[in-house]
């Protein structure tokens, strides 16, 4: 077996007795064999037993009861998901740029995104919406990126990014969740890479003692730093209490290594908890530093600090779940076949130092081969994935507990195979007061056998399970592109999204003050400003017309294009598309969108609507002459 994937690091902890079952597909030289025969009728076979009981059908015409919000990993986006159809309602560009919307391009999706306007890449993992008193309020799902450490808020209304970040002093932003009471005044977010605190080039490699993981607290209304936690180890993901008093974080390498060997030396790495009220009071009363430059308050959260506590576990624990109850953090073990039940009402002993770190931890069922996370319902159960088996167990969390304290007991009631080697799964309210146990989804990493085979390259396979009966029930195979690490389904009724953009809309308000500033009322004017070799063209549109159909600019200009969509009609979206400029972006109905390019090639252009709109779209366009 010539397997390259980091299922060696598991293989050697665990044993290959699963790996060599259920997961040996995985070698490469099967995944290079084309697709035989037998494989697809195996797995039509499979799929016809599904179809009898698939209540997950929504009619043509017919609305899902929730929806979904899924990461896109390496694509750098979101998409929102109807459930339990799993159609893909909308994508909503974050990180990367989008050809048809112009996010990343237009000047309104460059001042959102500020500093990292110039970054156009991202890898999302973890979008959670904000919420009341433990409960989604509709408002915004926020965002991490892995790879450029940044957080993004998406504003549920309009369904756009609105706000983003760059963290500073830290690297690559993982774990991600909101305060969930009150209400969510913080984001919080782990820096998973440890860095030199003072990152100025003149750390080494040889010598990481200045090197330190942080985490990160981050005002929701602002999407501003609000300070910093520094801890031991290297932080995974995180979660939120329901009292507003703790969050807690999952930590592999408490060994701080650098080679893979270093990282995985001790038996046990930790979860560490915050105490939110002695942070801020340590905030409060000045108890922290400041560096790179920058005045974010940062504080010393290690080992014998009173801010945190560090709870013991297996080593390289992965997910970080909140039991909807509010009763308990569940670190999953990941290289541990079990998961840690942490008791949340423990924690205020813990930190008045009545108990011990591991006094906390109330039962450590074992599960399976490879927990990554974990879910619940309403009825007192949570749903691990196992990676390495491709499954999920469905276990009862206090008859685990039970069966800690010595009761006989078989907490497991279930496990379903899975296709194949489930990362997240997520069920629907299942991360607030309001977990109502009817579905979940398996956000598995390989597809392998699935789906028709599409190259070298597969899709993911997104799962949904019917949790409503006793047994869990796959009812739906979604191929996914890169790469859904997590999601969140949040009920219809919670959501209110708008049919129109508002003309106030801060989106694009600093586009419309510049207008002003050139004296063109936006709303009836088509007029070109110039201001030096910058040239401004504002443009109305109304289908199946642009209010300008000809303007002349220099060679060299630098030209923006301002278009306003008049048109009030729900759905009738109009495009604006320079050729041969790489220009080109979505104007929504009602909205103000601007696009700056080049005029650095003499001739004529023609611009065009891009979004069809019209039964005379094709012929929505207009010339732009650059003068020689
Ligand atoms: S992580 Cu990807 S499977 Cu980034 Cu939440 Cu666990
Ligand atoms: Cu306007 Cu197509």
């Amino acid at each position: 077996n010539d397997d390259k994937s980091s299922n060696n690091v598991e293989l050697e902890n665990i044993g290959r007795r699963k790996f060599f079952g259920k997961t040996a597909i995985l070698g490469a030289g099967v995944v290079a064999a084309p697709m035989t025969a037998a494989m697809f009728a195996s797995t039509a076979k499979a799929n016809a037993a599904e179809y009898s009981k698939n209540k997950a059908f929504v009619h043509p015409g017919d609305l899902d009861e929730y929806y979904g919000f899924w990461s896109g990993g390496q694509s750098g986006e979101v998409r929102i998901m109807g459930i339990p159809s799993m159609r893909e309602l909308m994508r909503i560009p974050v990180f990367n740029i989008d050809s048809a919307t112009g996010w990343g391009l237009t000047n309104e999706s460059k001042r959102i995104k500020g500093d990292s306007a110039n970054i156009m890449v991202g890898d999302t993992h973890h979008p959670h919406m904000s919420m009341t008193d433990g409960r989604y309020n509709g408002k915004y799902v926020f965002i991490n990126d892995k790879s450029n450490t940044r957080v993004a808020r998406i504003r549920c209304d309009v369904m756009k990014t609105d706000k983003m970040l760059t963290v500073p002093n830290t690297q690559a932003i993982h774990g991600l969740r909101v305060q969930k009471v009150p209400y969510t005044k913080y984001i919080v977010c782990n820096g998973e890479f440890e860095v030199p605190i003072v990152n100025d080039g003149k750390a080494s490699l040889e010598d990481v003692s200045t090197y330190r993981s942080i985490y990160n607290v981050i005002d929701a209304e602002t999407m501003e730093m609000a300070f910093q936690v520094i801890v031991d180890g290297n932080l995974d993901n995180t979660d939120a209490d329901y009292d507003g008093k703790y969050f807690a974080s999952t930590c592999y390498n408490s060994e701080m290594g650098m080679s893979l060997g270093e990282m995985i030396t001790s038996e046990r790495d930790h979860v560490v908890v915050f105490s939110l009220a002695r942070c801020e009071a340590a905030v409060k009363a000045g108890k922290f530093k400041t560096y790179n430059g920058n005045n974010v308050p940062v504080l010393d959260g290690r080992k014998g600090s009173q801010l945190t506590r560090y709870i013991p576990v297996p080593k390289s624990p992965h997910g970080l779940n909140t039991s909807p109850n509010g009763e308990y953090f569940i670190a999953n073990g990941k290289l541990s076949p079990t998961v840690s039940i942490i008791s949340i009402k423990k924690l205020d002993a813990l930190f008045a130092d009545e108990i011990k770190p591991r006094d906390t931890i109330i039962a450590e069922p074992e599960l399976g081969l490879g927990p990554l996370h974990t879910a619940f319902d309403n009825k007192g159960n949570a749903y691990t994935t196992l990676f390495l088996d491709s499954q999920i167990a469905k276990w009862n969390v206090q008859d685990a507990i039970d069966a800690h304290n010595g009761k006989k007991v078989n907490y497991i009631r279930q496990k379903l195979d899975v296709h194949y080697q489930p990362g997240h799964n997520h069920t629907t309210m299942g991360e607030t007061r309001d977990a109502d146990g009817k579905w979940l989804v398996s956000l598995c990493k390989f597809s392998k056998d699935r789906f028709l085979p599409v190259g070298p390259l597969r899709p993911e396979n997104d799962q949904l399970i019917d949790i409503s009966g006793d047994e869990m029930k796959i009812v739906h195979d979604g191929p996914a592109f890169a790469e859904p690490h997590d999601c969140m389904m949040v009920h219809r009724t919670k959501m209110k999204p708008l049919k129109l953009w508002p003309r106030t809309d801060p989106m694009f308000a600093e586009t419309i003050a510049i207008a002003k500033r050139d004296g063109v009322d936006v709303y009836s004017e088509n007029k070109i400003i110039r201001d030096g070799k910058k040239v401004r063209v504002y443009m109305t549109s109304i289908a199946p017309t642009y209010g300008m159909t000809e303007f002349k600019v220099k060679l060299g200009d630098e030209v923006t294009v301002i278009v306003t969509n008049l048109d009030k009609v729900e759905d009738v979206t109009h495009g604006f598309c320079m050729t041969d400029h790489g220009a080109q972006m979505e104007i929504g109905p009602q909205a103000t969108a601007s696009i700056t390019f080049m005029a650095n090639k003499p001739g004529v252009y023609w611009y065009y609507c891009n979004w069809f709109c019209h039964a005379l779209h094709m012929e929505m366009r207009g010339r732009m002459l650059v003068e020689a």
